[in-house]
């Protein structure tokens, strides 16, 4: 696929907000957001915290996923390749105008490289900005509110070539109307050989169900703001978006061991011997050996990556015949939406509300 310079110009976003889910939940808002004003997009690095680091890590956008089935889509173009090949004709450092709804901290404008991981994206590309931009009253949801011509007439390709975001210009959870996108959403070849071989390798022959257990301080803490009548965070993807679905609970968020277990069993009962192996993705803790000797009776095995890579944990749990989620984390809302596409199902923790027998 040959480039050229885009005449209906670029968009370009910092992916600030969130980790691994939230990102790939912005992504996807993004792209719906790019195709309906016909502006390329340009993929960025995904950012990811280390431990004791104070800077973030920026990861090339096809490390994990490939360029070529998002073209299927609409046209895309990596961030470092637009940079290298056309950034100094088209957008030279003089016209780099970064743009946000209002203005963002103390100081005037979009301060769109102040604090982590905002300055250390931008870094990456070598971009500092001249000038602000407020869009306010205009949003990014152009499936509403004539909000696509809205877009052209303020801001035409010929004046601006590249509308350079601040954050993703997309809702967080992601809207309705882009789950479908995900389906042009691809891991590269690295991550499927990797989640290909431990399969191979670790899954015993028959089928295997995946499961999320999310479990780490920050989300029981976050479980912790669960109301009633909260859609937080990925909970539209169980609960509606409108809470038609039901709402939400502490267990919906962080079930317990009992909870966990029984809808195993349910699930193991209901498909029998061919089950072979459960495998276990968690960011803390696996349940390894809680699990193995609680489901002892069945002939199983359970198993977990050797590494914590949450790529490679997501890519085995989209490729898994049966899957069990965390209806509030965007982490499992990816593999869902992944699984829906592939057309294989996927249930989740204390969803529906189950009655006592
Ligand atoms: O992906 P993420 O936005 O999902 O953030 P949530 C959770 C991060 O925790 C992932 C790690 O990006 C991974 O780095 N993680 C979670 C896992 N589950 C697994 C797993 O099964 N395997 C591995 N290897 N790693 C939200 C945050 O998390 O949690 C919000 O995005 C906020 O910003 C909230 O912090 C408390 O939606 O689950």
């Amino acid at each position: 696929f040959a480039f050229t310079q885009d005449p209906s110009g670029y968009i370009a976003y910092c992916p600030c907000m969130g980790r691994f889910g939230n990102q790939a939940d912005h992504f996807l808002g993004a792209i719906g957001f790019a195709k309906a004003l016909n502006r390329t997009l340009l993929l960025p690095h995904w950012i990811e915290y280390r431990y004791g680091q104070q800077k973030s890590v920026q990861i090339p956008f096809d490390t994990y996923f490939k360029v070529d089935p998002l073209l299927e889509y609409h046209r895309v173009e990596l961030m470092n390749d637009f940079m290298t090949k056309y950034s100094n004709n088209l957008w030279p450092p003089a016209s780099r105008t970064s743009f946000c709804y209002m203005q963002r901290g103390e100081l005037e404008g979009c301060n769109a490289k102040a604090g982590n991981p905002f300055e250390s994206f931008w870094d990456t590309y070598g971009i500092d900005f001249s000038s602000s931009e407020f869009y306010a009253p205009l949003n990014y949801d152009v499936y509403h509110h004539n909000m696509v011509s809205k877009w052209h007439e303020k801001y035409p390709s010929s004046e601006w070539p590249v509308l350079a975001f601040v954050g993703a210009p997309a809702s967080f959870p992601i809207q309705k109307e882009n789950v479908e996108i995900h389906k042009y959403l691809k891991w590269s070849d690295e991550i499927n050989n990797l989640a290909n071989s431990f399969i191979k390798n670790r899954i015993k022959p028959g089928k295997f169900i995946g499961i999320h257990l999310r479990n780490g301080i920050d989300w029981v803490r976050a479980c912790e703001h669960i109301t009633k009548n909260s859609l937080l965070f990925s909970a539209p993807q169980c609960l509606g978006y409108r809470n038609e679905y039901g709402k939400a609970t502490e267990e919906l968020c962080y079930p317990t061991f009992e909870t966990v277990l029984k809808q195993l069993k349910r699930l193991i009962r209901k498909y029998g011997k061919d089950i072979s192996t459960i495998f276990v993705a968690s960011d803390n803790n696996h349940l390894i050996s809680e699990l193995s000797q609680a489901l002892s009776s069945f002939n199983l095995n359970t198993v977990k990556y050797d590494k914590d890579s949450p790529h490679v944990d997501l890519a085995i749990l989209g490729k898994a015949d049966y899957f069990i989620g965390n209806c509030i984390s965007s982490f499992s809302a990816f593999v869902k939406r992944e699984r829906d596409s592939n057309g294989l199902p996927t249930e989740f923790w204390a969803f529906p509300v189950y009655q006592k027998n």
